[in-house]
């Protein structure tokens, strides 16, 4: 089936109406893909999957929000968008407004944007603001800006954003046949791709699509761990830079998430994430970005601590468990140099090479 993206797919459950003229890119329908190797390395009774938010079309999920975001914007008749991100919200947003016409401003901390996703706002031609601060200031400012100015917000306070982010969930519902896992676990920012999901897990169960709900996991960075603490952090930090966020806008539905599914939001150091963020890419072939792997950083440290022992699956005999891989590894790729083995270098002569590779006694027999 041809991939017409999120809003044509879950258009009964999405605010739009026959005659919204749809922004696309051909968002969503992403990979959900089978980690049986690093289930069972984790937990014995553990079935990981990895739905892989990578492959949307600039590389993370924002996507399912920005399409709904700058289709309203749109529709509402803005001329131009705003929004302060840590990265991909700006990446996003920059690739939408472009293909709509939008003028698009970027706010971001200075210094701490991965690369990959500084240069998508600058090629699709977004004003990019960087500001000797974090990204809670940049928020501050985009929302006073907003209200000033005739400029759509499009950060995941915009009510749109989370309509479209929700169609994740669906996708894993659709995925397993209407049984929804047993526990999704997920890297926590602003906060916005928690409510998200847990809104889609539980429109859907109200529609009769799903049987059941998963239990949520979120998880921080230790650094910039704000929920779990239960107060805001004034100098967030973390290599992750994705969720280097100290005072998250969607704190309070967060909680919700957690509290309504029975789940866990916990926290996560650099050290684990990078762990969890080299054995996902050796051990299964996928690649995602630090912030990502704090889902799995996560999941290993509640294995750890016996979270799953006394958990019982909805079906089966194994407790399903969906990661959502926000973004690509290939957004920041300083940090998998910084975190993996350096390339040797050699003369160009077959004995140094075979040597690197161990080979050269086999070869000399
Ligand atoms: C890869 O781009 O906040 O909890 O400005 O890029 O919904 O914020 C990004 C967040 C997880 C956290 N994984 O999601 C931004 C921004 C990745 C991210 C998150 C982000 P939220």
């Amino acid at each position: 089936m041809h991939n017409n993206g999120l809003i044509e797919r879950y258009r009964k459950f999405l605010p739009v109406s026959e005659s919204t003229s749809i922004i696309t890119l051909h968002e969503g329908s992403t990979p959900l893909i089978p980690a049986y190797k690093l289930g069972a390395a984790i937990h014995k009774k553990l079935e990981i999957w990895l739905k892989y938010e990578g492959l949307n079309p600039t590389g993370s999920f924002k996507d399912r929000g920005m399409t709904m975001a700058i289709t309203k914007a749109v529709e509402e008749g803005y001329k131009a968008v705003m929004c302060a991100s840590t990265g991909n919200t700006s990446a996003s947003a920059a690739a939408y407004a472009a293909r709509a016409g939008l003028r698009c401003a970027v706010l971001i901390p200075e210094g701490k944007i991965a690369l990959g996703k500084l240069s998508q706002a600058m090629i699709h031609g977004a004003t990019v603001v960087q500001i000797k601060g974090n990204f809670d200031e940049a928020l501050a400012l985009v929302r006073q800006i907003c209200e000033e100015h005739p400029i759509a917000l499009v950060n995941s306070i915009n009510p749109y954003r989370i309509e479209g982010q929700k169609t994740g969930a669906f996708e894993i519902i659709d995925d397993f046949d209407g049984i929804a896992p047993d526990f999704q676990a997920m890297p926590v920012g602003n906060a916005g791709n928690i409510t998200a999901y847990w809104k889609g897990y539980r429109e859907y169960r109200e529609a009769g699509k799903a049987e059941n709900r998963p239990r949520m996991l979120g998880f921080q960075a230790a650094g910039a761990a704000p929920i779990v603490l239960g107060h805001p952090i004034d100098s967030p930090q973390t290599f992750a830079t994705a969720i280097r966020i100290g005072n998250p806008a969607s704190w309070k539905t967060a909680d919700l998430a957690r509290e309504e599914s029975g789940g866990v939001i916990g926290m996560v150091t650099d050290h684990q994430i990078r762990d969890a963020y080299r054995l996902l890419a050796a051990t299964e072939g996928v690649f995602c970005e630090p912030a990502s792997a704090a889902s799995i950083a996560g999941v290993i440290k509640l294995a750890e601590a016996g979270y799953f022992e006394k958990m019982k699956p909805f079906k089966g005999n194994f407790l399903r468990l969906v990661c959502i891989l926000t973004g690509h590894g290939l957004k920041d790729p300083d940090s998998a140099i910084a975190a993996a083995e350096k390339p040797v270098t050699v003369e160009p002569k077959e004995e140094a090479i075979l040597e690197v590779l161990g080979l050269l006694e086999t070869a000399m027999a």
